[in-house]
């Protein structure tokens, strides 16, 4: 007997390490070339004369099989020869650039500065490391997300982020600049089955891909199934549940997510035992903490089947 059918053309919106981790699950679930992941670059900057786009990155190292696992961020079996020299001169060494991910930065700076746009040396970086997927990052300008903080004035989200190790109080978030989005996103949305948004931070990782012009307009008018990066009122990762706190004067949960996303979701995925504060936002109930390769695999294949089944009882 077989089940209902898989979506045909999936977008998947995400930022950096669990975001990527269901990628890495979805790209392996479906074909080779169904899947459009569409990247955050809000935590890009300029760092030592380098521009560095660490989602984007991270979504590539962990696609291409290279990701240090444990950090969850740059490549596995790194060195920091080149950053010590750096901090041996007095240079910014805060931000932790390996020396093989240093190659990633150097190659993608001089593309940008000989006219590549980003999407452009996207293709050409992904490509080189055997990537199938299609990466867009969501736009080729930068829209930088800046925290502002109760302590500290307004920050670029590295310099909260790891600079300050997320620990400034936040007051906001907003976006500075706002360019449209990457050329062809648009166009895969509205040519997609499904659009799922990853285990990502809502507010500094998914937010700022859906205020570019007209993505938030076209992923309401398609099917949208998002995993919550809240787990038994905890994050997996980083500082989101203190942010929902902050943010919202609500306590962190899955329903905090659904709110968060309210009008654009068909449903929420959640941890056994998540569904209760969902205010009836049909959800699907399961295993989400990714640990192994085959975690991601599992996942991805549940909430496809979840997302087939809903196509097939509810036709758009
Ligand atoms: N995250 C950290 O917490 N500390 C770092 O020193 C750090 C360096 C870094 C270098 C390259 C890269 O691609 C990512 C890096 N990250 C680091 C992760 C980065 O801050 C991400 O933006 C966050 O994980 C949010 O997605």
């Amino acid at each position: 007997m077989s089940g209902p059918a898989l979506p045909g053309r999936v977008v998947a919106l995400s930022g950096g390490v669990g975001g990527a981790r269901f990628l890495d699950g979805v790209a392996r679930a479906l074909p080779p070339g169904a899947l459009t992941a569409v990247v955050n670059t809000g935590d890009d900057f300029v760092h030592l004369g380098l521009h560095i786009a660490p989602d984007l990155d991270t979504v590539m190292y962990t696609l291409a099989g290279l990701a240090d696992e444990t950090r969850g961020w740059g490549l596995r079996e790194e060195t920091f020869a080149t950053l010590a020299m750096v901090g041996l001169y007095g240079g910014p060494d805060w931000f932790l650039l390996g020396d093989r991910d240093l190659a990633t930065h150097l190659v993608r700076t001089e593309a940008l500065r000989g006219g590549a746009t980003l999407s452009e040396v996207t293709a050409r970086l992904s490509g080189a490391l055997g990537i199938q997927t299609r990466l867009l990052p969501m736009a080729d300008g930068p829209c930088r997300t800046m925290i502002d903080t109760l302590s500290d004035g307004t920050l670029a989200f590295q310099e909260w982020f790891v600079g300050r190790r997320a620990q400034p109080a936040v007051r906001a978030v907003h976006f500075e600049g706002l360019p449209p989005p990457a050329p062809g996103l648009i166009d895969a949305i509205d040519a997609c089955d499904l659009v799922l948004i990853g285990p990502s931070n809502p507010y500094v990782s998914i937010d700022p891909i859906l205020a570019l012009g007209g993505v938030r307009a076209a992923i309401a008018r398609k099917r949208v199934i998002a995993v919550s990066p809240i787990v038994a009122g905890r994050a997996v990762k980083g500082p989101l549940a203190t942010m929902i706190h902050e943010l919202t004067g609500q306590p962190p949960s899955a329903g905090a997510i659904a709110r968060h996303y309210r009008g654009l979701l068909a449903a929420l995925v959640v941890e056994h035992g998540d569904q209760g504060s969902l205010d009836g936002l049909p959800s699907l109930a399961t295993a989400t903490i990714m640990h192994t390769r085959d975690d991601r695999l599992r996942l991805a294949r549940e909430v496809l089947a979840f997302a087939g089944a809903l196509i097939t009882k509810e036709p758009a």
